[in-house]
């Protein structure tokens, strides 16, 4: 099962179209909202600076990833990140970034996660995770990306993870960002956009379910004597 979610990543498909050709299911909603959380240092900013990157067809310094040497949690405050579409527009999402969860006095808490969805927690919204640097997980993906779907070591990570935090298969999605290239790499792309898809097609599917519940209620009401 593994084995296919990984291979999937590699199917033929101009994943980057499919983005920028996305089209919300929910008429009241204008832009699918993206937040961004885990540990401080996991790679999070990289990961929006690499969407960014990929999007403007060459490297990008958006929402400024941290330098390796520091270490307390360099994104400071909630940064909703818009990506340009290449075509003097921006796509239909932004994606907020988090400062790193830390249990001590810095970085971001609990509580603060609680504010920036403003109560939006009791509806549930979707949630997956992106398993980032699966460069420094196995050397032999280091080498080459593609090799991605045969490697054991990144097959127990993602188990790992959906052990420890009860999230589905389908639902952990191993990337490495760019963190010191210069130049965009297709293998790099795919497993990032295959990412991205697949957090707007959940996101996608959140809003049209409200849309659908608002619609039965409002024929509930206007057919009720
Ligand atoms: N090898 C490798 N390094 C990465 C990857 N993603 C990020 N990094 C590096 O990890 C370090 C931290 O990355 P950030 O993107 O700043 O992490 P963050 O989660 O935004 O950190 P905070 O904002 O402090 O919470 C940087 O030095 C990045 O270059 C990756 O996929 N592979
Ligand atoms: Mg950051």
């Amino acid at each position: 099962m593994v084995q296919n979610i990984l291979l999937n990543l590699y199917r033929k498909t101009p994943i980057i179209n499919e983005v920028r050709d996305l089209k919300i299911f929910n008429p009241e909603v204008k832009l699918l909202r993206i937040l961004i959380h885990g540990p401080v240092g996991t790679g999070k900013s990289s990961f929006i600076n690499s969407i960014d990157s990929i999007f403007q067809g060459r490297m990008a310094q958006g929402a400024l990833a941290e330098a390796s040497t520091y270490d307390g949690s360099f994104t400071t405050m909630f940064y909703p990140h818009k990506v340009k579409d290449g075509k003097g527009g921006f796509l239909p999402f932004v994606i907020n970034d988090i400062m790193g969860l830390e249990d001590g006095s810095g970085g971001a808490h609990v509580d603060d996660l609680k504010m920036a969805l403003e109560g939006h927690l009791k509806e549930g919204i979707p949630q997956v995770i992106l398993l980032t640097k699966v460069d420094t997980a196995c050397p032999e993906v280091c080498k080459d990306l593609r090799l991605i779907y045969r490697s054991k070591k990144i097959k127990e990570k993602m188990q790992e993870c959906s052990n420890k935090l009860g999230v589905p298969m389908n639902c952990i999605f191993p990337v490495k960002n760019y963190d010191h290239e210069i130049d965009l790499d297709d293998n790099v792309d795919k497993l990032l956009l295959s990412a991205l898809k697949n957090i707007l097609n959940f996101a996608n599917d959140h809003v049209a379910e409200h849309h659908d519940k608002n619609k039965k209620k409002e024929q509930e009401k206007t057919s009720s004597p």
